[in-house]
């Protein structure tokens, strides 16, 4: 039988690029996002190779979130794997500057979402003795940097997470790894500036950044090391990055 794996903030990005690998390795997809229109069009393409089903959600609304992983049926209620993708940078600025929306967003969805979805997924995977947690937590939750201070502190919470839930989940089998990848081409800069395109465009430019695949086959290592091995961690740079606001440009 085919492992089932949860991703979520699978319409984009590393979630989308870890679907497609999951599905290249014959997992079960349970796709989420908020986009349903993206969801149907994905659920068609990995179709050909695995069995999909899709959830649609914002992170944010503990009720949806909850609602809809009960509303999940019998075959798809044994989650093996669930990725904790969903996230989003918004602004990039002072402190004294940022903007309260901006914050409630990047805690909400960053933290609080990843809990509301772990909330609803942990249950099974106590009482079956088994499961692996993957958490896309970031550079940024390393190491703090300048106008980036909420998204810091959201990743760093993702990092705190990831390590307390290794303590209490251990023991029930279920293994946890965290993910902190530097400099993805994904729409991340894009949300973070709100649109801008020109800017956003600028962060990649000069230098090859890293690409959703390439988490995408991070993510597929940690999964598939044998069943006597964790990764605990794993941290990604782009090659001419050095930390996460250095980065040699040509
Ligand atoms: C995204 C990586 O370095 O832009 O989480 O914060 S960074």
């Amino acid at each position: 039988m085919n492992r089932i794996a949860l991703i979520t903030g699978a319409t984009s990005g590393i979630g989308k690029a870890t679907a497609e690998a999951f599905a290249n390795n014959g997992i079960d997809l349970i796709l989420c996002g908020r986009r349903q229109e993206v969801l149907d069009e994905l659920k068609v393409y990995f179709s050909e190779k695995v069995k999909v089903t899709t959830l649609t959600f914002d992170v944010r609304n503990q009720e949806d979130v909850s609602n809809a992983i009960a509303s999940l049926p019998e075959e798809w209620k044994n989650i093996d794997i669930l990725v904790n993708n969903a996230g989003n940078a918004h602004g990039l600025e002072p402190i004294q500057q940022g903007k309260i929306e901006d914050w409630d967003a990047m805690i909400d969805g960053n933290v609080k979402g990843l809990l509301y979805v772990s909330k609803a997924v942990m249950p099974t995977m106590v009482e079956r003795q088994t499961g692996h947690i993957v958490n896309l937590s970031s550079v940024a939750g390393k190491q703090t940097y300048a106008n980036g201070a909420v998204y810091c502190a959201s990743k760093s919470a993702v990092e705190a997470i990831s390590e307390g839930m290794r303590f209490d989940l251990t023991q029930y089998g279920i293994k946890i790894t965290n993910i902190a990848p530097g400099a993805v081409e994904t729409d991340f800069s894009l949300v973070r500036f709100k649109g801008d395109a020109e800017r956003a465009k600028k962060v990649y430019e000069g230098f090859e950044p890293i690409q959703p695949e390439d988490v995408a086959d991070a993510i597929l290592y940690a999964i598939n090391t044998p069943a006597r091995v964790t990764i605990a961690d794993i941290v990604l740079y782009a090659k001419a990055q050095a930390a996460p606001t250095v980065i040699y440009r040509k």
